[in-house]
């Protein structure tokens, strides 16, 4: 039964298999489908996101919104939020996901002052709380947005003033509150506007150690509220500062380790961010997976004509396959899944078109897993990788791994040998035909 009468049209969708041409079903995810000992539905934990799904316009910065959402009334009043949520909860149920995800600022309109604004909030979880035990959703996680109203111009917890970093210390603080309430599997902070357009105005360390101090407010709470969420930090280069301080997997690890954060925190990476800071989405899943951060993934993708964030849902099955290979390998993504941090475009104007986004993704998601799961354990690639490196499993190699080796070890091992063995190939044309036979 739904809750209104928005998509009553359209049929749930359900698993019909790669022969079906039925458009509103999924022709490669069926939750039950094993891959690897895990079901599809445990391995993905999809999401729905609610700002560009529920709340983005179309608008672009030669125009304004474009979108048709037959539900809203013009408002941004608490009724409409109210309203809006019944809408989403449908969506997803038509679906058949078992998550969503939300800023506060999506979900609840700011009031007169802070006090009005809080309320709001509350106003609607208690709405999600009641939604959330109908239908058996969850969210995966929640997020303040402290980077679209004026006042962040200038940063959040990186902000030179002190009253914005108090005022978004209420507002991380309320969101760490209401995902207790909601049993949010994870809490995530992109910092919008953390970072800087010029060095003639900034204080770079003295800024770092204020998001700094602010991360370490936000594990102390968390601890003393006991909310046990997983903390994500998500990466992005640029977009809207020209640089921002979490560039990518590997400058947000560092930023951690230098603050002795490291324990508290994983990495959500986002595959249009990768592709934004010059790398490829499988390049930040790896980094994020070797370092044992690898939490959570917006799954998006870029247009590799351009440099910007275009937010297009996934449609590339090769990309995909190599994703879902490194979190196989990284045994699943634990409390984190795969949200879908995408946008239609401006002229996708219909209902209809909010369900072929959605369906296109999550099959293009599901088929990358059984290639996946189908490569791993053929087994092609891990042989190549131990065959690859079989000269650290014995001998000096082994000394080296084993931290028994020095400069003088080594030194008299080379000098007696004369020469290093050739090179041999890493076969990468060998390997990438393999690769594209699977996809
Ligand atoms: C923007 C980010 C944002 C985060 C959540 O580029 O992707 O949507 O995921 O604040
Ligand atoms: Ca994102
Ligand atoms: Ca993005």
């Amino acid at each position: 039964m739904s809750l209104t009468p928005y998509f009553d049209h359209i049929p749930a969708i359900r698993y019909e298999g790669p022969e079906s041409d039925n458009p509103f079903a999924y022709r490669w995810y069926d939750p039950a489908h094993k891959v690897a000992g895990k079901t599809l539905r445990e391995w993905c934990r999809f999401a729905v996101c609610y700002w560009h799904t529920f709340r983005g316009t179309g608008a672009d910065p030669f125009g304004p919104g474009t979108l048709v959402r037959p539900w809203e009334d013009g408002s941004d009043s608490l009724e409409m939020a109210i309203k809006r949520a019944d809408v989403v909860f449908d969506f997803v149920s038509k679906l058949g996901l078992d998550f969503y995800c939300f800023h506060d600022r999506d979900v609840a309109p700011e009031g007169k002052d802070v006090k009005v604004t809080n309320a709001n909030l509350w106003k609607v979880a208690k709405r999600f709380k009641k939604l959330q035990k109908q239908t058996g959703i969850k969210l995966l996680w929640g997020t303040a947005n402290m980077f679209s109203h004026p006042r962040f111009t200038q940063g959040a917890s990186t902000n030179p003033s002190a009253d914005i970093f108090a005022y978004c210390a209420n507002s991380v603080k309320e969101m760490l509150d209401v995902s207790l309430e909601l049993g949010g599997e994870n809490y995530v902070f992109w910092g919008g506007r953390e970072g800087y357009i010029t060095l003639l105005n900034t204080d770079m360390g003295r800024e770092a150690d204020h998001a700094a101090a602010f991360f370490q407010m936000a594990v102390d709470y968390a601890k003393k509220i006991g909310y046990k969420g997983q903390f994500l930090i998500e990466p992005k280069p640029c977009e809207p500062t020209k640089h921002q301080y979490d560039f990518d997997s590997a400058t947000v690890l560092a930023f951690l380790r230098k603050y002795k954060l490291e324990k508290h925190f994983k990495l959500n990476i986002e595959a249009n961010h990768a592709t934004l800071a010059g790398h490829d989405f499988p390049h930040e899943l790896e980094y994020a997976r070797v370092n044992g951060a690898l939490g959570s993934i917006d799954a998006n993708r870029g247009d590799w004509t351009n440099g910007w964030d275009t937010d297009q849902f996934p449609n590339d099955v090769k990309e995909w396959a190599h994703a879902a290979y490194i979190i196989i390998k990284n045994g699943g993504l634990g409390s984190g899944g795969l949200n879908f941090d995408a946008k239609l475009r401006r002229d996708s104007v219909d209902v209809e078109d909010y369900f072929h986004a959605h369906i296109g993704a999550i099959d293009t998601v599901a088929r990358a897993f059984r290639i996946a799961g189908q490569m791993l354990s053929d087994g092609v690639f891990e042989d190549n990788l131990k065959r690859r490196y079989r000269s650290f499993d014995k001998g000096i190699g082994k000394q080296v791994e084993s931290g028994k080796a020095d400069f003088e070890s080594l030194q008299k091992y080379i000098l007696k040998k004369g020469n290093p063995d050739p090179m041999e190939s890493g076969r990468q044309e060998y390997l990438e035909n393999i690769f594209n036979r699977y996809c």
